[in-house]
């Protein structure tokens, strides 16, 4: 007897993290649907993958066309049991006095509303099947400040918060959640959003060191589904060997 075809949802699957994700998935015979908002690159990346897959154009700051796009899924697409809430953002690295409010609404309304969004449209499907899995992408700056962070770190770690909660919620219910909480990774868009485009400043943000990858990250959020389903990982903190903790600052007064 040949086991069901499971399906996965993924979130910011037009780039970085959500490719390497839909590329693992699909290659573990997953159904994949694969969401962002630059339909080309879905397009692209649903041929590649094959017949198993389904592109769609969404923007999950979008709370009506979530639900709807969630409520019109083809029929061999509808029953989804890994959900990877990855599209996410961080805009500007100036300090709080001089950051952009713009920037600060976009990443609350991608990073945090949006998640909620997708989470709410497919949790019902979940539960009454009795089996799913959420996965969250947090980051490490959702509890470690640095400076510049102040916006973006906060909504992961809402993110952060928020997968424990929702493990309180669905408790008994069979359907897992996991943060998956990254420090840097190289060779995605990540840095070049923040910088808006300046791909030579993106670039020496991993200059000299050796970087995650988003294979790395892709391998982390299989591995979390692959465990039996009685056991749920709440969360992995994930860091290149290269990058690890400062110290605290003192400012002192010089006489
Ligand atoms: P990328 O910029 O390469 O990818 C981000 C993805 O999010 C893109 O596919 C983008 O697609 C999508 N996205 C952004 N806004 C929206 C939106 N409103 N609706 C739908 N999709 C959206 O970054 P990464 O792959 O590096 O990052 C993925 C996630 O991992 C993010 O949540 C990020 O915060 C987190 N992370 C990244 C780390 C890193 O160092 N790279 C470390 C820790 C966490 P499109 O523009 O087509 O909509
Ligand atoms: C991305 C990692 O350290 O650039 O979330 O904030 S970091």
């Amino acid at each position: 007897m040949t086991s069901r075809q499971k399906t996965v949802f993924i979130t910011g699957a037009s780039s970085g993290f959500g490719i390497a994700i839909a590329r693992r998935f699909a290659a573990e015979g997953f159904r994949v649907i694969v969401a962002a908002r630059r339909a080309a690159r879905l397009e692209v990346l649903a041929a590649e993958l094959g017949p198993s897959s389904l592109p769609l154009e969404l923007d999950v700051r979008d709370r009506e066309a979530v639900g709807h796009a969630i409520r019109t899924l083809p029929h061999e697409f509808s029953d989804i049991d890994v959900l990877i809430n990855n599209a996410g953002l961080a805009l500007g690295l100036e300090p709080a006095h001089r950051a952009e409010l713009d920037d600060w609404d976009q990443m609350v309304d991608t990073n945090c509303k949006g998640l909620t969004y997708c989470t709410r449209a497919i949790l019902p499907g979940m539960v009454s099947r009795g089996r799913g899995h959420v996965i969250n992408l947090g980051s490490v700056a959702g509890t470690y400040p640095y400076p510049g962070g102040n916006t973006y770190g906060a909504t992961k770690a809402f993110v952060r918060q928020f997968s424990l909660n929702l493990r309180s919620d669905l408790h008994g219910t069979g359907v897992r959640v996991t943060c998956i909480e990254p420090g840097m990774c190289g060779g995605t868009e990540f840095s070049t959003v923040r910088f808006e485009g300046d791909k030579r400043k993106a670039e020496a943000v991993y200059t000299g060191m050796q970087s995650l990858e988003a294979r790395d990250i892709a391998e982390s959020v299989h591995w979390v589904t692959s465990q039996p389903p009685h056991v749920n990982v709440h969360t992995i903190e994930i860091m290149p060997t290269d990058q690890s903790f400062a110290p605290f600052l003192v400012h002192r007064q010089h006489a």
